[in-house]
């Protein structure tokens, strides 16, 4: 088989990259590991910055995202039972929208199976060849059948644990990483959110998270000892907990119900340096992961699609290869920026096992300072919003 561009993995990077890619003529297949309902069965990220709804528009996948997502100017802080606004409409005269990765990944879905998009499931044995070469190819197998792809590119957009990041020499790639000494336990339910904005809880039991998807789905987080798994929590101990983290006035409005999904997931900051070799480029989980604090990892993904997106338009509309040249260096002067502040979101929110009481202090002359000055809170409202691109 040929394409011009092969892109390993079928989740959010990978489906919008052929998305855009298609509405540009430009040819590509997907390769995916898993099926289609095991991708749309994680429930992951549900905010979404200005630069990805934009994306989303130029991809003609927009509709529903603007008709059933939430608009949200704001979110609410709390430490203890004080809580305060950050109004990023008003400081930065964006808002944000609250639409879950699962919608979103529907959507792709939906628009490449409608133009006809070549999408291979449940392949294994994924291999890239000649990416240092002009003439890169990617092999792997379906069903026992080996097959071979020729390609012009190759796009790695196949998360933390694809075979696109390892693709690239020991000698070549530099990782950074910073691993956090606790996860969040997540639960999905069929019940009203406890309050029209998200509320992010710094609390001494530990940090909370109050989210949404819909007028009637909830999704609320509690930062758990990494130890943990799902079946050591019941709905009933999730809940009573839940509520000792959140302002008591919170706590008493909270409407609890059976959980639907219940998960646990690690903290991790991670970046890779380059996030191209030769044909190849890394996007999204692939070559970075944030702490979802900050509800950067879904955003970085799409900025990284936006610069390789641009780049591969350069190159066959114009003949130009400055865009592709340089991919990497501009995607990662913007992840280093979302880095910065996931990590600092999570410094600031967590309680960490080996805090001492000035570390503690610290922490909550942050918070009353992000409460107080209106600089804090712009610098807060932008990064959250999302840097341009
Ligand atoms: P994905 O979604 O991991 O997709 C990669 C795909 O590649 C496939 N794959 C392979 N296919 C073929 N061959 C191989 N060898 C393969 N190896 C892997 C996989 O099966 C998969 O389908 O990466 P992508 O597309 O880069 O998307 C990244 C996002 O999924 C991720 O950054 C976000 O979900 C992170 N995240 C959040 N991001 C936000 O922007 N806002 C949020 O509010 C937010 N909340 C979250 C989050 C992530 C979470 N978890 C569980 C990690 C909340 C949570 C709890
Ligand atoms: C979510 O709704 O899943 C969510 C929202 C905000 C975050 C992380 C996750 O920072």
């Amino acid at each position: 088989m040929k394409t011009q561009v092969a892109i390993i993995g079928a989740g959010p990077s990978g489906l919008l990259l052929s998305q855009l890619l298609h509405r540009r003529g430009i040819d590509s297949v997907v390769l995916e590991r898993k099926t289609k309902d095991y991708v749309l069965g994680r429930i992951r990220a549900g905010v979404l910055e200005r630069g990805l709804v934009a994306l989303m528009e130029e991809a003609g996948c927009a509709d529903r995202m603007h008709a059933e997502g939430h608009v949200h100017d704001g979110t609410m802080v709390s430490f203890g039972d004080t809580m305060f606004r950050v109004d990023f409409a008003g400081l930065t005269g964006t808002p944000v929208i609250v639409y879950g990765q699962t919608e979103l990944t529907r959507d792709l879905y939906a628009a490449r199976e409608k133009a006809g998009g070549k999408i291979e499931y449940q392949v294994e044995d994924v291999t890239i060849h000649g990416a240092d070469t002009d003439a890169p190819a990617v092999s792997y197998t379906v069903d026992g059948a080996a097959r071979r792809i020729e390609c012009d590119f190759v796009a790695g957009c196949d998360g933390f644990h694809g075979v696109s990041r390892k693709t690239i020499p020991e000698t070549v790639r530099r990782e950074y990483e910073k691993v956090y000494p606790f996860g969040w336990l997540g639960v999905l339910s069929e019940t009203p959110p406890v309050h029209h904005e998200l509320i992010y809880a710094n609390s001494p039991r530990g940090f909370a998270l109050c989210s949404m998807r819909n007028e009637n789905l909830s999704r609320y987080y509690i930062q758990c000892p990494l130890t943990d798994a799902p079946g050591d929590w019941s709905d009933d101990d999730f809940w009573a907990e839940l509520k000792r983290r959140i302002p008591a006035d919170m706590a008493d409005k909270l409407v609890t119900g059976p959980s639907i999904e219940k998960s646990i997931a690690p903290l991790r900051s991670f970046v890779t340096e380059p996030m191209r070799w030769g044909r190849l480029f890394l996007c999204g989980d692939a070559a970075h992961i944030v702490p979802p604090t900050g509800a950067k990892g879904l955003n970085t993904a799409a900025s990284d699609i936006h610069y390789l997106y641009n780049g591969l338009r350069a190159f066959y509309e114009d003949g130009s290869a400055q865009g592709i040249d340089s991919y990497s260096e501009k995607a990662l002067k913007r992840i280093w920026k979302a880095e910065r502040f996931s990590w600092w979101f999570s410094s600031l929110l967590h309680r960490y096992p080996e805090q001492t009481a000035f570390d503690l202090k610290m922490q909550i002359a942050e918070l009353e300072f992000l409460r107080d000055n209106s600089a804090a809170q712009q610098a807060m409202a932008e990064n959250y919003v999302g840097l341009p691109y």
